[in-house]
């Protein structure tokens, strides 16, 4: 029953596209080419990729609901893709090679078409080996074609990426030979010994085993350090300046490109109210400080009432670097900088989680563990809100962010949403995923198989899966499914956001239920680069769809019949 009323709806929606084609349709052609640049923003000549000679990618925007025609012309010597983050399009449109199409080929123009997704800030960017990760990225606005929920007076995006002087090759040959490679804020053997000194030296030697058991190093809140971040594609001291006018609200959209960073933004002196959470408006939330995950965005109002300049800082989460930019009522203003904060440190505590028996002690990667067992329930969602309580780190991890001011930090469970695009109805069924890894090896993983090793998930047309996801590892991982939208269960029902991208906080437990409304193949993956190179990633094939469930379902027939008699009817006899 539930199956009859979702396909009539997708037929109602066959019937207003025909419609609106009645009528003067908006529609742009687009024409982008991949390019080699070399870039120095980091005091040396790097090589890398660019779209249009540009890093980040030009600003593309389009309105809601537009007919697109995007050329895409690759003059790299190998092949490329350009993968429209976040949107909702037919899935051989999405970019992904081996996935949604073969990529493109050396030489080659590949013509995209599809119609602009729904309102909001959005991203691309190359989903071709590491490209992402040399300069292939750049921001999408698409324009609501009617009001927006809040005011503003004008609008900047702000891009935030991190540029590494090795390639990204290099980077991952680097991490899969010595994962600490590119860790420099680990432990020092003064720190050891200072602990010897404060808990006693059986307590320290106690936890480097454990950490040692666990293969991973205490440090590993980012497993890529000593990028130089990016704000626009400027450096620190090349400091980005977006401009306004005293008393004006200004929309900030920002938009995390980075292959690994995790940021905490603020912007002392103003508040930020926020809008728009990964292309969706949420219900306005004012904060000082939010922790933007790799591939998301989040919007935020500011209203700049002095005249003056205000420095918009964007830390890395493992406080190894920041990247910077101001706004300002004039070109050439700057304010003060702030210093960076001591880069949290992860305890042990965060594995001794009573639910998870056995993990302290086990391998990760090889523990036979009684997965049914394990009952690892969510967190309470009752108490919601940044700081130290956030439902969402594990309890005494010490990750919890806090706000340099003391005052409010964005919490996952604070985000509702302004427009709910399903309908609130329990799911179908849940798929589990572990997300697993071994970082003595790199290797990441989904209830322990890399990419090459698992089977397809498969999903049903129709079907509505709760996805959760146990995080087992001690780093955040961005899930990221392409196609769909997660409805994040922050224990609002109807209200729960809706994101593209998931962020789960090292053993926490996270659920978000899958709308299965897009036929196709559609790709499932971390989107920490460099994890899902290493292999934390699936395919997810939705079986069935409006096409061929005419084939197996004679109910649908039925249905199809009835519209088409409509049709006939309402364009008289043929
Ligand atoms: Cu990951």
């Amino acid at each position: 029953m539930k199956i009859r009323v979702r396909i009539f709806a997708a037929l109602f929606g066959c019937a207003v596209v025909a419609l609106e084609g009645a009528l003067p349709a908006a529609a742009g052609t687009y024409d982008l080419t991949v390019e080699p640049v070399t870039l120095d923003v980091s005091g040396r000549d790097v090589d890398g990729f660019s779209i249009n000679g540009q890093v980040p990618a030009p600003l593309l925007r389009f309105t809601e609901g537009e007919e697109l025609t995007i050329n895409v012309t690759n003059t790299l010597e190998v092949d490329t893709s350009i993968h429209w983050h976040g949107f909702v399009l037919p899935f051989d449109q999405d970019g992904v090679p081996g996935m949604s199409f073969d990529g493109i080929k050396p030489g080659e123009t590949f013509t995209y078409r599809f119609k602009a997704p729904k309102a909001g800030t959005y991203w691309y960017h190359s989903h071709s080996g590491l490209q992402e990760g040399a300069g292939m990225y750049g921001p999408i606005i698409i324009e609501p074609t009617g009001r927006e929920p809040f005011r503003y007076g004008r609008d900047h995006v702000v891009v935030l990426s991190d540029w590494h002087e090795d390639s990204p090759m290099q980077v991952f040959r680097n991490l899969k030979r010595s994962p600490d490679h590119y860790n420099f804020i680990q432990r020092t053997a003064g720190e050891f010994f200072r602990q010897a000194e404060e808990e006693g030296l059986g307590a320290a030697l106690g936890d480097r085993l454990d950490w040692g058991e666990m293969r991973m190093m205490p440090s590993d809140i980012q497993d890529v350090q000593g990028y130089t971040y990016l704000m626009n594609g400027r450096n620190p001291s090349q400091n980005w300046t977006g401009l306004f006018t005293p008393g004006e609200r200004v929309r900030l959209r920002f938009i995390n490109a980075s292959a690994m960073s995790f940021y905490d933004i603020r912007i002392p002196g103003l508040e930020m109210t926020v809008v728009q959470a990964d292309a969706n408006n949420v219900r306005p939330v004012t904060v000082d400080e939010f922790r933007i995950a790799v591939a998301e965005t989040y919007d935020v109002i500011v209203r700049p009432r002095e005249d003056r300049a205000y420095t918009i800082f964007a830390e890395t989460m493992a406080r190894d670097g920041f990247a910077r930019g101001t706004l300002a009522p004039r070109d050439g203003m700057e304010a003060a900088v702030p210093e960076l904060r001591d880069p949290p440190r992860l305890t042990m505590a965060d594995m001794d989680h009573g639910a998870m028996p056995g993990m302290t002690h086990g391998d990760m990667d090889q523990g036979e563990m009684d997965h049914a067992a394990m009952g690892h329930a969510g967190h309470d969602m009752g108490a919601m809100g940044g700081g130290d309580d956030d439902p969402f780190y594990a309890p005494g991890s010490g990750l919890e962010p806090d706000a340099a001011n003391g005052g409010k930090f964005l919490s996952l469970g604070d985000l509702r949403a302004q427009d709910p695009l399903y309908e609130e109805r329990p799911y179908d069924r849940e798929i589990r995923l572990r997300l697993t890894g071994n970082m003595e090896r790199y290797i990441w993983s989904i209830n322990d198989k890399k990419l090459s090793e698992a089977e397809p998930l498969r999903l049903k047309y129709g079907e509505r899966v709760r996805f959760t996801f146990i995080n087992e590892t001690m780093m955040a991982h961005p899930m990221h499914l392409h196609g769909m939208w997660k409805i994040v269960d922050v224990g609002a029902g109807k209200w729960n956001p809706l994101k593209h991208v998931l962020t789960v906080a090292p053993n926490t437990t996270l659920s978000a239920d899958v709308e299965v409304d897009a036929p196709g193949q559609w790709a499932f993956h971390c989107h920490l680069m460099y994890h899902m190179a290493a292999g934390m990633f699936r395919k997810v094939i939705v079986e069935g769809g409006p096409e061929d469930l005419a084939q197996v379902d004679p109910e649908l027939e039925k249905l199809w019949g009835m519209a088409n008699a409509g049709d006939a009817q309402a364009g008289g006899h043929h």
